[in-house]
C-alpha cells in the first residue's frame, strides 16, 4: 500500500526556536527568552538554562534565524519542496505579551495572518501547536504558571482568540507541545513552575490545570468552527524492556505507561488512568480533581494524536532508570546495544516508530500524525554553499520505510513533519550547530553568519520523497 493521497507531507517548527524578533511589535518576553545556551558540561553538552532575576535576554532565542523577518523566503523553500503542510507555532507573547491583558496585540495577530496567507498562497495547510514552549514569562513570574487556575482562563482567551481570528485560514490545531514533559523535572518551566521547589503534588495539579486549558480549548475551537481538527501532542521515547527478565518487562511497562501513555490516556479518552490514581495514592499526592473537571475532560477529548518521536530506550528493574541516561533521553533509560546513536547520544530506531505507531493506534484508534522527527547532526557546508548530509537523508528513508510497513498494518496515519525542517536553535541545548533542517542557515552557536539559507541534499531528495507521494525514497 502506498501512502494515501491526501497524506500531509509537511516539516515542523516552533516559535520560540526560529522567530527571533523576542521585542519587535509589542512582542513580550516568553520562557524562552530568559533561556541561554548554557556552559557546557563534563560531556560537551550544553544545557538550556533559565535565568529568572535578570533583565539580560540572551542569544540564541531572541534572535534566532529571523524567520519573523524572512519567513516569506523560507515557505518559499517550503513550497519547493512540495509541503502540503506545514507546523509551526504561534508565539503567545506575540498575542498577550504578558499572557494576563484583556485585548490582543494587533501587530501581533497580523503577523500570523501574513504567515498563514503566505502558507495558503502555496496551497500549504498550517498546522499550528497553540503553545510551544512559549508560556509568557509574566504568567510564571507572578501566578507559578499553570499552579494558578486563572492562567487557564488566560490560555482559553488567547486559544479562542486564535480560533476567531483564523477560523478560515487554520483546520489543524494542537494545543500543547509535549505535554508529557512537564511532568519531569527538568520540564516544570514549561508549565511556568520556575519560581522555587514545587511539591509533586503542586506538580500534578499544574499538569491538571493544563489538562482542563487543553479540554476548554478544544471545546472552544469546536464552537468556533467545527471542522477544526484539534489534537493533542506528546513526546514518545518508545521503551523496551533490557532483557526478557520479567522483572525488567513490569519495569518498562510502568514507566511507560506514566511517562508515554499518561497524558494521551486523559486527552484522547477524556479520564485519568487507573494506575496514575493509583500512584498518587502511594505517593501521598493529593490536589482536587472535581465533578466538573472531570466532565470537562471528557468533553474536550482531542480528534487526533499526534507526537514528536526521535528514539528508543531500554529498561531495566534494577537500576535507576531516570537517574542512567545511557540510552541518551531525557527520560531516562539504558543503552540499547542493537541501536546507533546520533551525534548527541540519541538512539537511533526506525522499526521502533512502526511498533510506536501499532501501539498508539490500538489503543487509542484515533488518526496519528508523527509531527517531530529528524537527526540533529553536525552539517559542514561546502565551499559551494551546498551540503552532502547523506546521513539524513539515510535517516528519514528508513524512518520513512517503517511508515509505510505501519500504514500497512492497517495505522491511521494522516502526516508526517519532521522537525526544524529548516535549522533553528535545539531547545534542549540552545545551540545553533545541532541542526535539523533540510534547509541550512548560516549561522554558528555564537550568534555569527549572515543567515542565508542553502538547501541540503536532504532538500531535494525530499522534493522527491513528496511528488512520488513516498515511492521514490
Ligand atoms: C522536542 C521539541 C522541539 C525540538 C525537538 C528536538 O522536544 O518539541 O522543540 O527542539 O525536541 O530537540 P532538541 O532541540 O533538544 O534537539
Amino acid at each position: 500500500m502506498s501512502f494515501p493521497t491526501n497524506f500531509l507531507w509537511g516539516g515542523a517548527t516552533a516559535a520560540n526556536q526560529c522567530e527571533g524578533a523576542w521585542d519587535v511589535d509589542g512582542k513580550g518576553p516568553s520562557i524562552s527568552d530568559h533561556s541561554r545556551a548554557g556552559s557546557r558540561t563534563a560531556s560537551g553538552r550544553r544545557v538550556f538554562d533559565l535565568e529568572i532575576d535578570t533583565d539580560q535576554y540572551y542569544y540564541p532565542s531572541h534572535t534566532a534565524i529571523d524567520f519573523y523577518h524572512h519567513y516569506k523566503e523560507d515557505i518559499a523553500l517550503f513550497a519547493e519542496m512540495g509541503y502540503k503542510t506545514y507546523r509551526m507555532s504561534v508565539n503567545w507573547t506575540r498575542i498577550f505579551p504578558n499572557g494576563d491583558e484583556d485585548t490582543p496585540n494587533e501587530a501581533g495577530l497580523k503577523f500570523y495572518d501574513d504567515v498563514f496567507d503566505e502558507c495558503l498562497k502555496y496551497g500549504i495547510e498550517p498546522l499550528v501547536t497553540i503553545s510551544h514552549f512559549e508560556l509568557p514569562f509574566h504568567l510564571g513570574k507572578t501566578y507559578d504558571g499553570f499552579l494558578d487556575k486563572r492562567v487557564i482562563d488566560f490560555y482559553e482567551r488567547y486559544a479562542t482568540t486564535l480560533f476567531t481570528r483564523y477560523q478560515h485560514k487554520v483546520k489543524y490545531w494542537l494545543t500543547f507541545n509535549e505535554i508529557n514533559f512537564g511532568t519531569l523535572p527538568h520540564g516544570l518551566r514549561i508549565n511556568g513552575l520556575f519560581n522555587r521547589e514545587y511539591t509533586e503534588t503542586e506538580q500534578y495539579q499544574a499538569l491538571h490545570n493544563v489538562f482542563l486549558a487543553s479540554a476548554r480549548a478544544v471545546i472552544a475551537g469546536h464552537n468556533i468552527n467545527p471542522d477544526f481538527k484539534i489534537g493533542c501532542m506528546l513526546a514518545y521515547i518508545t521503551m523496551y524492556p533490557k532483557t526478557c527478565k520479567p522483572a525488567d518487562v513490569l519495569k518498562t511497562q510502568q514507566m511507560n505507561d506514566k511517562l508515554n501513555f499518561f497524558c494521551g490516556d486523559v486527552q484522547v479518552k477524556g479520564k485519568y488512568p487507573y494506575y496514575m490514581k493509583q500512584y498518587f495514592k502511594d505517593h501521598g499526592i493529593d490536589f482536587e480533581i472535581t465533578e466538573e473537571d472531570k466532565a470537562l475532560l471528557k468533553a474536550g477529548t482531542v480528534d487526533y494524536y499526534t507526537f514528536s518521536y526521535y528514539m528508543s530506550t531500554c529498561i531495566a528493574a534494577d537500576i535507576d532508570n531516570r537517574e542512567d541516561k545511557s540510552g541518551g533521553n531525557l527520560f531516562g533509560g539504558v543503552a540499547n546495544e542493537y541501536l546507533e546513536t546520533s551525534d548527541w547520544g540519541w538512539q537511533i530506531d526506525p522499526i521502533g516508530l512502526r511498533f510506536t505507531l501499532n501501539q498508539l493506534y490500538s489503543r487509542y484508534e484515533v488518526p496519528l500524525m508523527v509531527v517531530e522527527n529528524g537527526l540533529g547532526a553536525f552539517d559542514e557546508l561546502n565551499d559551494d554553499h551546498t551540503i552532502d548530509d547523506d546521513y539524513r537523508i539515510d535517516y528519514f528513508r528508513q524512518h520513512i520505510i517503517e511508515m509505510q510497513k505501519a500504514l500497512d498494518d492497517g495505522v491511521e496515519l494522516i502526516g508526517y513533519t519532521p522537525w526544524g525542517c529548516i535549522d533553528l536553535i535545539s531547545a534542549g541545548t540552545g545551540e545553533m550547530s545541532k541542526r535539523y533542517g533540510f534547509i541550512y542557515v548560516d549561522r554558528d552557536d555564537e550568534g555569527n553568519g549572515t543567515l542565508a539559507r542553502y538547501p541540503k541534499k536532504s532538500f531535494y531528495w525530499y522534493k522527491k520523497v513528496i511528488e512520488s507521494n513516498g515511492t521514490e525514497l
